[in-house]
C-alpha cells in the first residue's frame, strides 16, 4: 500500500502546500490505491512534505514521486502528449513551483493580516507560553528563506507583478481548454492546478488572488480540478 504524507486540509484547500496537492492529484491520476497520513512531518526525510512510503520505499519530493510512478509503476502521466507538449508542461510546472510559489508564500507569511488568518494557526497546538517564540522563529526563518531565494528582496508590488505575469502565462496557454493540453489532464495539471487553487484561496486577500479571479478561465480551471479530484471539497463549497 502507498501512504502519502501530507499536512491535511487547511484554508479551504485540499492541503496548504501546492506540492502536496500536486502529489495527491498525481496519485489520483495514477489510479493506484493510496492512503493519506497527516502525521508524518517530523519524520520527513528532507524536512518537507510531501513524501510517500510505497511498501517500505520512501520517496520525498513531489517530482520524485512522479518519477517513482513512472519507474516503479510504469505510469506515464503525459501519455499521448508530443515532446513539445511535455516540454511546455515541464516548464509551466517549474514556473509554478520555483517562482509563483514563492510569491504565494510571501503573501501568506509576510502580510500580517493573511498570516494571522492562515499560517499562524499551524501553531495552535503549541503550548501557549512557547507559541509566540515559535511563531517569531518561523517568521524569521521564512523571511530569511524568501531573501535567500531572492523574491524577498523585491517590493511587495513588484512581487505581485511577477505573480500576475505567471498567472497571465497560465491563462494564455490554457485558453478555453478544460485542461492544459485538452480535454484530459496530464502531469503538469497536477502542479498548475495546485498553484492556481492556492492563488485563488478565498481566505487570503491579495492582489494576486484578485488577478487570478479576473481570469475567468483560471477560476473555471480551479473549480474543474476541485470537482474532479476533491469532490468532497467542491460539495462543501456549494
Ligand atoms: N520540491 C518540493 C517542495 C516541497 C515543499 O516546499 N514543501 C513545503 C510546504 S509547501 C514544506 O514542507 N515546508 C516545511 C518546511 O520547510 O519546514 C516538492 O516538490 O515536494
Amino acid at each position: 500500500m502507498i501512504t502519502l504524507y501530507t499536512f491535511g486540509p487547511h484554508f479551504g484547500l485540499p492541503d496548504p502546500s501546492p506540492f502536496v496537492v500536486k502529489a495527491l492529484v498525481q496519485l489520483k491520476m495514477s489510479g493506484l490505491p493510496f492512503e493519506i497520513n497527516s502525521k508524518g512531518y517530523s519524520k520527513a526525510p528532507k524536512g518537507k512534505l510531501p513524501y510517500l512510503n510505497d511498501g517500505g520505499e520512501i520517496i520525498a519530493d513531489s517530482t520524485f514521486i512522479r518519477r517513482h510512478l513512472e519507474t516503479k509503476h510504469g505510469i506515464d502521466l503525459d501519455r499521448g502528449l508530443s515532446a513539445g507538449q511535455r516540454a511546455t508542461g515541464w516548464a509551466l510546472e517549474k514556473m509554478c513551483e520555483e517562482h509563483l510559489y514563492w510569491t504565494i508564500v510571501d503573501s501568506r507569511w509576510m502580510m500580517t493580516k493573511n498570516f494571522n488568518k492562515g499560517p499562524r494557526h499551524f501553531f495552535d497546538a503549541v503550548p501557549a507560553p512557547l507559541r509566540p517564540l515559535i511563531i517569531a522563529k518561523m517568521n524569521r526563518d521564512t523571511k530569511r528563506t524568501l531573501w535567500g531565494q531572492g523574491i524577498g528582496r523585491h517590493a511587495r508590488a513588484d512581487i505581485e507583478w511577477l505573480a500576475m505575469r505567471d498567472l497571465d502565462a497560465i491563462s494564455a496557454l490554457l485558453g478555453d481548454q478544460p485542461f492544459l493540453f485538452g480535454d484530459e489532464p496530464h502531469a503538469a495539471d497536477a502542479s498548475v492546478y495546485g498553484s492556481v487553487a492556492s492563488a485563488l484561496c478565498p481566505l487570503f486577500d491579495t492582489p494576486i488572488r484578485a488577478h487570478a479571479e479576473s481570469k475567468a478561465n483560471l477560476a473555471a480551471y480551479a473549480k474543474r480540478g476541485t470537482a474532479r479530484w476533491f469532490p468532497e471539497l467542491a460539495a462543501s463549497r456549494a
